[in-house]
Parts: structure tokens; sequence; C-alpha cells
């Protein structure tokens, strides 16, 4: 049997995943993909075999290390590790890990708590920007219990605020790498838009759905997840990702009008499985899509007064805010998100 590995095993946001000190994973990426395998338990449907929750919302990695520039406390490197794939992809990051990423690096001491609140500057590797977490850290201790309550997510927890500045073009080097608000791919309109997260916006109705549907209702039409693929296969290479076969990138989100109250209703394939919420970036970069007139999203929003956008999705609503400027340029973001330390200790491959 080989040696444990030190692994903190957290939820972030609407997330779970492990997280690991990178000088405790091998240097070398294909070695360490293969023992992320081998411990989450990939490739199998069930992940019998390993600790991940036969879920791509639950078989996720953060790997910190001490920060790689001066801006920064810590750096993250978010890895997805597929379910039913041997695949371990870096091509996106993930903003629900990213609410773990501060308490985890305290935890482990790259960070020292400082007072009541910590700050905490993550260098996200994936995208190259660097996002601000605020932790509760009374007595210098992290602190897992408070009084938010996200969409998704039983219980109250102690919040955890988090800012972005930079986001737009994270992945496809512009907001919109078409440089159109809408492209038509299979006879369908598209807006094809990156702020934080590579999104292919379509509208629900488009495919015949009012975009109430429930996660399972969609994940069983498979038809229609046959659709979204090959619209999603042609939209990578335009929105510079190259080939995406295999990259869990563009997210594919259907939009609808709003129903609860917010500013647009979602349901987001990620891509071949179907968000039990929204990811943090995703829903920015539809709350994003919203405010530019001739995008998929544009007509069916309701833009709320204070930039505090409620994003609905199949079990409630996240609320990103966008900040922005008198000229409507975008400023930055951010999202209040929980997260909790559940498990400390070894971990064991095969
Ligand atoms: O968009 C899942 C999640 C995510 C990503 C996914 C995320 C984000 O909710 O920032 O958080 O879209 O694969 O964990």
């Amino acid at each position: 049997m080989s040696d444990g590995i030190r692994c903190l095993w957290m939820r972030g946001g609407t997330s779970k995943g492990a997280y690991f000190l990178k000088e405790d994973l091998p240097a070398d990426p294909a070695e360490r993909d293969d023992l992320l395998l081998q411990i989450l338990g990939s490739p199998d449907p069930r992940q019998i075999d390993g600790i991940g929750g036969a879920d791509p919302l639950t078989s996720k990695v953060a790997v910190l290390s001490p920060p790689s520039r001066l801006d920064a406390d810590v750096d993250y490197l978010f890895l997805q590790v597929f379910v039913d794939k041997a695949l371990v992809s870096d091509a996106q990051g993930c903003g629900n890990i990213l609410a773990g990423v501060g308490p985890a690096a305290i935890e482990r001491g790259l960070v020292a708590p400082t007072g009541e609140c910590t700050e905490v500057r993550i260098h996200m590797v994936n995208t190259g920007e660097v996002a601000v977490a605020r932790i509760a850290t009374p007595g210098g201790r992290v602190n897992y219990a408070g009084d938010t309550e996200i969409a998704g997510v039983p219980g109250r927890h102690a919040a955890v605020p988090l800012l972005f500045m930079n986001t737009t073009g994270s992945m496809c080097g512009a907001l919109l790498p078409t440089g159109n608000t809408v492209d038509v791919i299979d006879g369908v309109e598209a807006t094809l838009i990156d702020n934080g997260m590579p999104c292919v916006i379509l509208r629900a109705t488009d495919f015949g759905l009012t975009g109430e549907e429930s996660r399972e209702a969609l994940e069983a039409d498979e038809a229609l997840k046959a659709r979204i693929e090959a619209i999603r296969l042609q939209a990578g290479p335009m929105m510079m990702l190259g080939d995406v076969t295999a990259a869990s990138v563009p997210k594919m989100t259907l939009v609808s009008a709003p129903r609860a109250g917010g500013a647009i209703a979602t349901r987001s394939f990620i891509p071949h499985r179907v968000h039990a919420t929204v990811g943090v970036f995703a829903a920015i970069t539809v709350a994003t899509a919203t405010r530019l007139a001739g995008t998929t999203a544009h007509t069916l929003a309701v833009q709320p007064p204070d930039g505090r956008y409620q994003v609905e999705h199949p079990t409630g609503a996240m609320e990103v805010f966008l900040d922005i400027a008198e000229d409507g340029t975008l400023r930055g973001a951010g999202s209040v998100r929980t997260a909790r330390k559940l498990f400390d200790g070894m971990v064991f491959p095969r």
C-alpha cells in the first residue's frame, strides 16, 4: 500500500473537493493527475474506490502553494477530475471551490490569520487573476459557523465574501471572443461570452423548453444533450478554446425569464451533467450578458437597480454583484459563499 497523502476534504459553496498542498503531490502534472484519478476513484460512474462523490460537483481538487506573485497570499490551481473518464482538466477555474481556499490556506499555515477577519488574496492560477476572500478568524482560528444561507446548501454558515477584478476574457482572451453579441450555431442563436467562465448562453425556448425543468428531467433528455453537445463542440474553437471534446468548458447555459423575483433564470450544463445550482463565475458571466444589448439573455432579464443579480437556478438563486462604473464598464464582481472543513487527514491512493 502506498503512503498516505495529506488532504483536507472541504465543502466550498455548492461544491465539495479535496484540498492539497502542492508540495504533497508529484511535481509532474501527468503523475499528479494519475494520482488524483486514483484518489477520487475515477474513471467510474460511482467513484466507489475513491473519495469522489460520483458527481462533477463533488469530484474537484484545489492545489495550494505559496504565492508566485507579489500581489497574492496564496496560489490556487483548480483541477476538475472527471467522474467517468480518466481525465483531469485545468481548463477552468471554480468559484465555489475557491470559497474553501482561504480557510484551507489558513488551516495549513500558508496564510497567517490577522485578527477577527483575515483577507486572503488568492492567485487563481487557471485564469491568472487574483480574488480577494474575507475569512472569519476570531481568536486566530478559522470560524466556519455563522448565519449565512446559500441556496443549495442546508443550514447556515460563516459568510465568505469573494471579490474579483479583471475577469473579462479569463480563458477566451476577450469578453465576447467572436466579437459578436450573438452567433448562430446549428440554427440556434448563442451568446459566446467569458467573464470568469467561458459560457454559451442559449434561450431555453429555442429548444422547446420553458427553462423551469429540473436537473433530472434535462439529464434524461438524450436528444437535447446531443444538440447541446454539438453546439458546444463548434463553440469551443470559436471561443479560442481549441478542441473542447475533452474539456469541461464552455458551460452551456439555458436562460429564461426570471420567475422568483430574480434577474434571470438558468439551467447550466457543466457541460454534460446539469448543475444542481450554478457556478459562481458562470453566474457572473450570465449576469454580465444580461447587460449587453443583442445577447440571448438581454431581453429576458430584469435588471436589478443595485448591481445585485439574483441568478435563479434549479434549487433557488445565487446572488452575484457587478460593480459597474458610470460609463457602463465593469470594474469588478463579487459573490458571497460559505465553506466548511469536513475532514482533515491522510488519503490513500490505490
Ligand atoms: O463557475 C461548476 C461549481 C462550478 C464552477 C462547474 C464554479 C464557477 O459550481 O465559478 O463554481 O461549472 O463546473 O462548482
